[in-house]
């Protein structure tokens, strides 16, 4: 049993990560109430602004920003241009002393937090000019595979981390990095991680949520002491809440994490899809690394032009499909209008299915009589099943890798036929055409061994210590059905459900 993101809660999912109360050392905080007072504030703060002290609580904001600062954080948390996002000011000169810095605005639970860490200067330009060739070469693209590659390329050129890698997520949450580009560093070379799969645990839940949340993480130094924020509860007892917060300091489990896999920098862009995760570009570098605000910025438009290219690409690719799919309904439709009983059109069916679904084997239960072709269970086999494949799997379109998982009866003939995609046909009868696949042995090359990701139970889940390359090997299940498969099959099945229909009604009008 491998880890699973619906495993029971474990430690790792509880830390409030959110609540952390520090921020990294690169940057301060002051979050103020809506009278402009302060209510926390990063401990460094009177080192970063060249105060003389740190500010109490209570103290006006007024009273430690120039007055042309305060009406720039003014207008970009509350003036007609703000959203709920975090707003960028670069070159900001915030005492009216001439320390310019960059800052990150953003509304938290009714307090504005001020970000700030030193403006890196005159990059921007530079910056910016960048963005337009690296937009033209990802429009190149023409699959999900090149489109991946250019970008880890392009955003290693930019940012200069070690390993830039796009990691794409599983149905199970665990991940594979499916392209990856690294420094070639002929004295200390790194292992390629192109290809591993990394256990759902190894990103908790909530981990996961802010991550969809807060696309663009930076860890700039694994190894430096994060910097407090005081007080750490607020007026009503609260602690500041984190969550869209750039500077937010991070989890000693995933700094051991980190260290673990020789980590000294990160940088981790979320790639998200009609609101889930698709995957992530993790950039690693072995010593800390902070690219300038600015440069984050541009990388951060780049990471938002690759999903909307990868969404592109994967739309037009599910249009194909769903053309495939008309055709093959068109099909189907045409030939059993002609008359032929559906039981004899099962070779026809299995015709017109063999470019859309890719199975091994078929098999149609209508009307009392089975009719099987290639790698399918026996009749006998099938009908001890028939009446649980409407009922128990919900009565409709249902895919499984193992259908023994759900029905322990098809063990008997899961050697031969163990995938399963049903199309139920009739309410309450047992009508139902299946696909099977058969027994794929697949060989699945973990980063680590993923067992030892969870914890026995009354046990703390640590991260794993080794990231050498493990290797299980998956029996007993059928390749996966992907959810165009599934969006075929359920049209299709539609379709025969209308032709069923038609038949009956074309029956009882003979007969009246
Ligand atoms: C966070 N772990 C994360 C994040 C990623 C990973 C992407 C969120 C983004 C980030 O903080 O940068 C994991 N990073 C990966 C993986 C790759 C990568 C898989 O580059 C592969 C290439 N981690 C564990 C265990 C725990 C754990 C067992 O392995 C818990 C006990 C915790 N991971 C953990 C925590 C966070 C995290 C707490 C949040 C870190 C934070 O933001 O403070």
């Amino acid at each position: 049993n491998l880890p699973h993101s619906s495993d029971a809660l474990t430690e790792c999912d509880r830390e409030p990560i959110h609540h952390i109360g520090a921020v990294q050392n690169f940057g301060g905080l002051i979050a103020a109430d809506r009278d402009g007072r302060v209510v926390h504030l990063s401990v460094n703060v009177a080192e970063l602004l060249g105060l003389e002290r740190l500010p109490e609580p209570g103290t006006p904001i007024a009273a430690i920003f120039s007055a042309g600062a305060c009406a720039m954080i003014e207008d970009a948390l509350y003036g007609p241009a703000a959203t709920d996002l975090p707003a960028r000011r670069f070159g900001v000169d915030l005492t009216g002393e001439n320390r310019l810095f960059d800052c990150a605005l953003h509304r938290s639970d009714g307090l504005s937090v001020i970000e700030f860490e030193p403006h890196a200067r005159g990059d921007f330009a530079d910056h910016v000019s960048l963005i337009i060739p690296v937009i033209a070469q990802l429009e190149t693209a023409t699959g999900v595979a090149q489109l991946c590659d250019t970008a880890a390329r392009l955003v290693r050129q930019m940012t200069g981390y070690d390993r830039v890698m796009v990691y794409r997520f599983h149905a199970d949450d665990s991940g594979e990095v499916i392209a990856e580009d690294v420094v070639d560093d002929p004295a200390a070379p790194l292992d390629p991680y192109l290809g591993l799969r990394y256990p759902a645990a190894d990103i908790p839940k909530q981990a996961r949520e802010l991550f969809r949340r807060n696309r663009f993480r930076i860890i700039a130094d694994m190894d430096a002491p994060s910097v407090p924020i005081v007080p750490e509860r607020g007026p009503g007892g609260e602690p500041l809440d984190l969550s869209m917060s750039v500077l937010r300091a991070h989890s000693q489990i995933h700094h051991v994490y980190m260290r673990n896999m020789g980590v000294g920098a990160s940088l981790s862009i979320a790639i998200v899809r009609h609101d889930r995760l698709w995957g992530m570009i993790s950039c690693h570098h072995r010593s800390p690394r902070l690219p300038a605000y600015s440069l984050r910025t541009v990388a951060e438009l780049l990471s938002q032009t690759f999903s909307l290219m990868l969404d592109r690409i994967l739309v037009a690719q599910a249009e194909t499909l769903r053309d495939r799919a008309r055709q093959l309904n068109d099909r189907v439709m045409l030939r059993l209008s002609g008359g032929v009983s559906l039981s004899d059109s099962l070779p026809m069916i299995e015709e017109l299915l063999k470019g859309a679904i890719a199975h091994d084997g078929i098999s149609l239960f209508a009307a009392g009589e089975y009719r099987a072709a290639g790698s399918a269970p026996e009749e006998a086999q099938f009908r001890a099943l028939a009446p649980m494949l409407s009922t128990t799997l919900g009565g409709g379109t249902y895919a499984t890798t193992r259908l023994a998982d759900q029905l322990p009866g098809a063990a008997t003939f899961a050697g031969r036929a163990t995938g399963a995609l049903i199309l139920p046909l009739t309410r309450g009868t047992r009508d139902a055409l299946v696909l099977w696949r058969a027994p794929l042995t697949r060989t699945v090359t973990w980063a680590g061994n993923p067992a030892k990701a969870v914890a026995k139970p009354g046990e703390l889940l640590q991260p794993r210590a080794s990231f050498a390359a493990w290797q299980q090997i998956v029996a007993g299940r059928s390749a996966e059905w992907t959810p165009e498969e599934c969006e075929i099959a359920a049209r299709l099945r539609r379709t025969l459900i209308e032709v069923i229909l038609r038949m009956s009604e074309d029956l009882s009008r003979e007969r009246a």
